[in-house]
């Protein structure tokens, strides 16, 4: 199939699947359609079971009130800084709250997955995962989504920071050369995934639509030296691991769940060489770390770390301490800080162990500074070893 064809019936698809579920939100129950005299009703059948099922009760807009939430007052207006992986947003240092103004333009482009494999990525912002948002709790923010002309499928956006219908999918539905806005209180404090929602949902996760917004809590979060993103996916091609070319999505692999590629930041090796992390003994490090899937959980691990604290699935309480792996569910995260005690080079790892060496979910995180031998000796000796030779006589058998 060519994919000039692929994508005719991608968008033929995806305008039919929209354009379903935006009928069905906005004109209620369709009336049901007339029998077709055709089927033919076979009376001598067993009568069928109807199914049981407790009641519900009914609510009616009179049991209304309204939310408890507080909505502090809001002053002044600003543009969100957005940064790419794995660079984060400085910290908010103002202590009131204020509207925040969120542009991000969704592109469709041919980009490298590994060396020699490329993909063609759907993108928020030109970039898998997309930028990172930062906003303070309580913070109004009006988010603008434009889908760039020329592209092929309509997109939108469901942040898990939002409280509303679809995470705000429906009100940012576009076709390509359409922009749609909306607006959202960050009522909840914590590290949310956002991604496209469009159906069919999955193909958009996997080619590449997915990024994290932090809403800082009102009184911030512990002062540490070095912030990182890093964000963890799967990619599901018709060719095996590293073959070569322009790879398709394969759909027989997402269903059966079985990726080619697990990996952190959008491709192989973004975090290896030049991409790898970077600090210093004594500093303190955290990670915002997403899980996009769609599929898999992640047991998120640093080789030769411990997590001094982990405020699990990403949300503001401090969860645990001295945590060696954590998960992180498909669409979900987890905030993680640790010392750099030792120079070193630290291996971030999705701990199924090989889709960290076979299929690329592995990073760099490079420690410098002064050896500490009271903590941690390299090799101090390298010496043969036989072992102890048996003199034990078999015993005898049978008898
Ligand atoms: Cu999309």
């Amino acid at each position: 199939m060519t994919r000039s064809l692929f994508s005719s019936l991608l968008i033929a698809l995806s305008l039919l699947l929209a354009t379903l579920t935006w009928s069905a939100c906005t004109q209620g129950t369709a009336e049901p359609l007339p029998a077709d005299p055709a089927v033919a009703v076979d009376d001598s059948a067993e009568p069928i079971e109807p199914r049981i099922r407790g009641t519900i009760r009914p609510a009616s807009a009179d049991d209304a009130t309204l939310s408890s939430v507080d909505l502090p007052p809001l002053t002044g207006t600003e543009t969100a800084t957005l940064t790419f992986a794995p660079e984060v947003p400085a910290p908010i240092t103002r202590s009131h709250a204020s509207r925040v103004v969120v542009d991000m333009e969704v592109t469709e482009a041919v980009k490298e997955l590994a060396d020699g494999v490329q993909y063609t990525f759907w993108t928020f912002g030109g970039e898998a995962p997309g930028p990172m948002i930062r906003v303070r709790e309580g913070d109004l923010v009006e988010f603008n989504l434009h889908n760039q002309h020329g592209n092929d499928v309509p997109h939108n956006i469901d942040l898990h920071a939002v409280t509303g219908t679809g995470g705000g999918a429906e009100a940012s539905l576009v076709s390509p050369g359409k922009s749609a806005s909306f607006e959202f209180r960050a009522i909840k404090p914590g590290l949310y995934v956002y991604h496209c929602a469009t159906a069919p949902v999955g193909l958009h996760i996997a080619n590449g639509m997915y990024g994290l917004i932090l809403v800082q809590p009102k009184d911030g979060l512990p002062t540490v030296d070095r912030e990182y993103y890093v964000m963890q996916s799967e990619f599901y091609t018709i060719g095996k691991h590293m073959e070569s070319g322009l790879q398709p999505f394969s759909m027989d692999k997402a269903l059966a769940e079985t990726p080619d590629y697990v990996v952190f930041n959008g491709g192989v090796g973004a975090l290896m060489d030049d991409g790898a992390l970077q600090g210093a003994v004594g500093e303190t490090v955290r990670l915002y770390v997403g899980n996009a899937g769609p599929n898999l959980t992640s047991s998120f691990h640093v080789i030769g770390e411990m997590f001094d604290k982990v405020y699990a699935e990403g949300g503001t309480a401090l969860a645990q301490e001295n945590v060696q792996t954590t998960l992180i569910p498909a669409g979900g995260s987890t905030i993680v800080d640790f010392e750099l005690d030792v120079p070193g080079t630290y291996k971030l790892v999705d701990h199924a162990i090989f889709r960290a060496v076979n299929k690329g979910a592995i990073g760099l995180l490079e420690a410098v500074g002064p050896a500490n031998e009271a903590i941690y000796t390299e090799q101090k000796s390298l010496t043969d070893y036989r072992g102890t030779e048996s003199t034990a006589t078999p015993a005898a058998s049978g008898e």
